[in-house]
């Protein structure tokens, strides 16, 4: 039998949420290790001493250990829904996302992390960028065009982070185009089955297949 990649994963983080749903849309199982960040096992740390999850150990023992390079390696194998449409087009937004708005993310949400920081007024410079991705959600329903594709899937677990921290203050922005958007991503068969629980991996344990089973 073939060996499965090995993924490592924390369920509720937004780098691993999207590359589960890279994984998955492509079609690459993988077995899964669900690590606690305050745990994290010594065979991850050993093969990716940064220490990060998500983290993909292929069988050639290849590390691939940012997320989004592991949105790429799967879909470079098999892009079914064309998620890598302009690629480079799309990888510039991701690039913004992952730098100001989770900047300004993590200072609005954990303001007691850094030194004199006003969470107001991080919450304002995230809306920025929220108000830039409204203006391309209306225009034709997804950030390029009217298929979804790798910037959805990378950004919008960042955006739920965002609009869980103060869910009533979020609802009731004056931006309804992106909170569809949202609330479509969160609702699809892709995410339900990325947020599938599973236990703790522990050294030695058998892993779970990951993406076995396609979502509908
Ligand atoms: N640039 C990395 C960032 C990954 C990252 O920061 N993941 C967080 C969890 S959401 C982490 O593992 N942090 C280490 C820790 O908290 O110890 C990627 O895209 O994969």
């Amino acid at each position: 039998m073939t060996q499965l990649p090995i993924l490592y994963s924390f369920r509720r983080c937004p780098y691993a949420m999207r590359a589960r749903m890279g994984l998955l849309v492509s079609a690459c199982p993988v077995a899964l290790r669900e690590v606690i960040l305050r745990d994290k096992p010594a065979d991850m740390i050993a093969v990716s001493p940064k220490a990060t999850v998500p983290v993909l150990l292929l069988a050639d023992g290849q590390v691939i250990d940012e997320s989004l390079a592991i949105m790429h390696w799967a879909l470079e194998q098999n892009d079914p829904d064309n998620w890598l449409a302009r690629d480079e087009d799309q990888s510039a937004l991701i690039t913004e996302a992952d730098d100001e708005f989770k900047f300004h993310l993590d200072r609005y949400k954990y303001p007691n992390r850094y030194a004199d920081v006003d969470p107001l007024e991080h919450r304002a410079a995230a809306l920025v960028f929220l108000e830039r991705m409204e203006k391309r959600i209306a225009r034709s329903g997804q950030l390029f065009g009217a298929q979804s594709g790798l910037a959805d899937h990378a950004i919008f677990p960042f955006i739920r982070q965002f609009a869980n921290h103060d869910r009533e203050w979020f609802d009731a922005l004056p931006l309804r185009g992106l909170q569809k958007w949202l609330a479509d991503h969160l609702s699809s068969s892709l995410f339900q089955m990325t947020m599938t629980k599973y236990p703790q991996w522990q050294s030695g344990d058998q892993e779970p297949v990951f993406g076995a089973e396609m979502p509908t």
